[in-house]
């Protein structure tokens, strides 16, 4: 079981406990206001201490192996980066209204030496514009944003030792790479975080929910993992070094919206070291087709990162 499960699952319990906690404190209220007509009988008292003893003693199991051991803290990973060429594996589903424009602001950056556009069976002109504006394409036909990241990862890792994974639709900068290339250094993997709001357009897609949403399942995702710091689980701006993507490309399976999530975990589930920095976050061009202007797609991806997390 690779990380900290047994936490994750404690805090559940602890959260259903007080829970409980709070109807019986609730009763006991509505019994001062109209004493008899609510008697307490102390149903959800015995509910919470069973549930809190039990979240308790998986916590107990989780903790004391770790006392137990010598503390061994993750050590400073610095390994320098002798070719710093990027190449930029970039998703597209019916996306001509942007696409031009993304790769052209990404092409345009210092030490990008390729884009790749993978185009997810658009039906419009995405292709012809992503190769006018410089871009090489390839198409993949698994529908899906997962299986376009998944593709773009691995037809991006044919060309260079550093991968930058993002999204065609102007939502990221192309400026913002060399913020994330600084920390490769020291990690991995470097992930973008949409969550600083001093950084998101006021007509950007992180609305309070998503912005929330991201937050609880990135804390999640900490309990698990304590020594990584997250803030966001749905952020598509990313580089990864090749070396670090081949020890976990076989083992992404993932296919819809959650697929950002299951990199994370794989990465972390491995001893990659993973950084997180604040990106800056633009309105989309053209129509959405994810989670950003949906909030049932956005409430059903986050149950299945919520599984993943529990269960991976
Ligand atoms: N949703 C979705 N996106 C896909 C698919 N295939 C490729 N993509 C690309 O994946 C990215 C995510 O979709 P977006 O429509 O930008 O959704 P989002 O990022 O959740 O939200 P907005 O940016 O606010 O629209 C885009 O670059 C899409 O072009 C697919 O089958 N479904
Ligand atoms: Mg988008």
């Amino acid at each position: 079981m690779k990380g900290h499960k047994l936490t994750v699952y404690s805090a559940h319990l602890f959260l259903i406990a007080f829970f409980f906690f709070a109807c019986e404190a609730f009763l006991f209220l509505l019994n001062l206001v109209s004493p008899g007509m609510f008697p307490v009988r102390h149903f959800f008292t015995d509910l919470f201490f069973s549930l809190f003893l039990a979240a308790s003693f998986l916590l107990f199991l989780d903790l004391v192996p770790d006392l137990l051991r010598s503390k061994k803290a993750k050590s400073l990973m610095f390994s320098e980066i002798k070719n710093s060429k990027i190449t930029i594996g970039m998703t597209a589903y019916n996306d001509e209204l942007s696409i031009g424009k993304a790769v052209g602001d990404f092409i345009r950056q210092e030490n990008v030496k390729t884009v790749v556009v993978v185009d997810n069976n658009s039906v419009d002109k995405t292709s012809e514009e992503a190769e006018k504006a410089g871009a090489l394409v390839v198409r993949e036909e698994v529908q899906g944003y997962g299986a376009s990241c998944l593709r773009a990862l691995k037809e991006a890792m044919k060309h260079s030792d550093i991968i930058c994974l993002v999204e065609g639709d102007c939502t990221f900068s192309g400026s913002d790479l060399k913020k994330l290339a600084a920390y490769l250094e020291n990690a991995d993997m470097v992930v973008g975080t949409r969550t600083t709001k001093e950084l998101n357009a006021p007509d950007s897609q992180m609305s309070l929910p998503l912005q929330w949403g991201n937050v609880l399942m990135a804390k999640l995702v900490q309990l698990r993992f304590r020594h990584v710091r997250l803030t966001d689980m749905g952020c598509t701006f990313r580089l990864i070094r090749k070396a670090a993507l081949e020890k976990i490309v076989d083992r992404l399976e993932v296919k819809g919206n959650h697929f950002l999530c299951e990199m994370i975990l794989t990465a972390l589930g491995n001893d990659l070291m993973v950084i997180e920095i604040p990106v800056t976050l633009k309105k989309r061009v053209g129509e959405s087709k994810g989670v950003g202007n949906n909030f049932f797609k956005a409430a059903a991806t986050a149950f299945q990162m919520w599984k993943l997390i529990l269960t991976r």
